[in-house]
């Protein structure tokens, strides 16, 4: 059997200060990196945003104030040391951050991912689908989710992109919890999904579901990765940030499902795993065989909701 293992560092990172600069969190991210390094990690994966503060935890009346927190352009000045340090370690990652992109003339919000290869060079892009919370200013929260307001839909799509030996696929935070997100790169036969995430514990609408967060965090991300016979590495921007108290519980899991390295602390942490790319090619030649085993023509209609019931029969 021919395995190919990619070394993977879940690299954490604790709260990031609204008052941090961009060279103080690109710091915290090369420690990490060098760490990486050492352990002789293929690739490093941080948080969603990970160069500032979650700012759509609160609402800002002036686009100027708003446009603080992106990146007008990647790698710009601030976050070159990453790309620079990417090629003198021989070690790439996946990095989170606010794009303002100009396209088609236009300019453009989207809550951006992409992946950086050894040699320093972007070799995969993503911009958020689905985008959590709300759009318009609501007091009555303790705090803000204005994703809605200060982001664009992602208009990229679930794509996958080959690199470092494997078919690689990302995602972004609220992403996780969607089965289509795994099932539409898990259909292009993804084998790694790199994703980050702010996973408030506290969910001002559905605050029943507070003390299942690590929970939910685990079972979606095991589920996607079973489900679709992949790897998937989910690491958070954790600990209390700003007053929000956001979960750890980076991990990852194995295309069986099993978590096999995770995080314990809500600070900068590396979690690291070898993960045996050739897992994956078992279970979708077994279990998951979909000459052997899938039915798509026995589904009937795909129904665009939930709710949608056909008529009787
Ligand atoms: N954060 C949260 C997430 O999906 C959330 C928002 C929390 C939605 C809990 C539903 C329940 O983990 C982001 N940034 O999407």
């Amino acid at each position: 059997t021919v395995r190919r293992i990619l070394t993977v560092a879940a690299a954490q990172l604790g709260p990031v200060a609204r008052s941090d600069s961009r060279a103080h969190v690109v710091q915290r991210m090369l420690d990490l990196m060098q760490q990486a390094s050492h352990h002789g990690c293929d690739l490093v994966v941080f948080p969603e945003l990970a160069l500032t503060t979650f700012f759509p935890r609160w609402y800002f009346e002036h686009q100027s104030e708003i446009d603080a927190f992106f990146e007008g352009e990647m790698p710009g000045p601030q976050t070159q040391p990453l790309f620079d340090a990417a090629r003198e370690l021989g070690i790439g990652f996946t990095l989170g951050y606010a794009e303002l992109a100009h396209v088609d003339g236009r300019v453009r919000h989207f809550n951006t991912a992409i992946t950086v290869h050894k040699n320093g060079h972007i070799v995969g892009k993503y911009r958020k689908i689905h985008l959590p919370g709300h759009a318009e200013h609501e007091p009555w929260r303790a705090f803000q989710h204005l994703e809605k307001r200060y982001f664009e839909t992602g208009n990229l799509g679930f794509n996958v992109f080959r690199a470092f030996g494997g078919i690689l696929g990302m995602a972004i935070c609220n992403d996780r919890r969607w089965p289509e997100t795994y099932r539409v790169m898990g259909l292009q036969g993804v084998e790694m999904i790199l994703l980050g995430y702010h996973a408030p514990v506290h969910n001002p609408p559905a605050p029943e579901h507070d003390a299942l967060s690590n929970f939910h965090n685990e079972l979606v991300m095991q589920a996607g990765a079973y489900q679709n016979g992949s790897w998937v590495v989910g690491v958070a921007k954790a600990g209390t940030e700003e007053g929000v108290a956001q979960i750890g519980n980076s991990i990852i899991v194995a295309p069986s499902g099993e978590i096999v390295a995770a995080c314990s602390t809500l600070g900068d942490e590396l979690a690291i795993a070898r993960c045996d790319i050739y897992e994956t090619l078992q279970l979708n030649n077994t279990t998951f065989n979909f000459a052997k085993h899938r039915e798509p023509q026995a589904y009937g209609l795909i129904v665009e909701r939930k709710g949608a019931v056909p008529p009787p029969l």
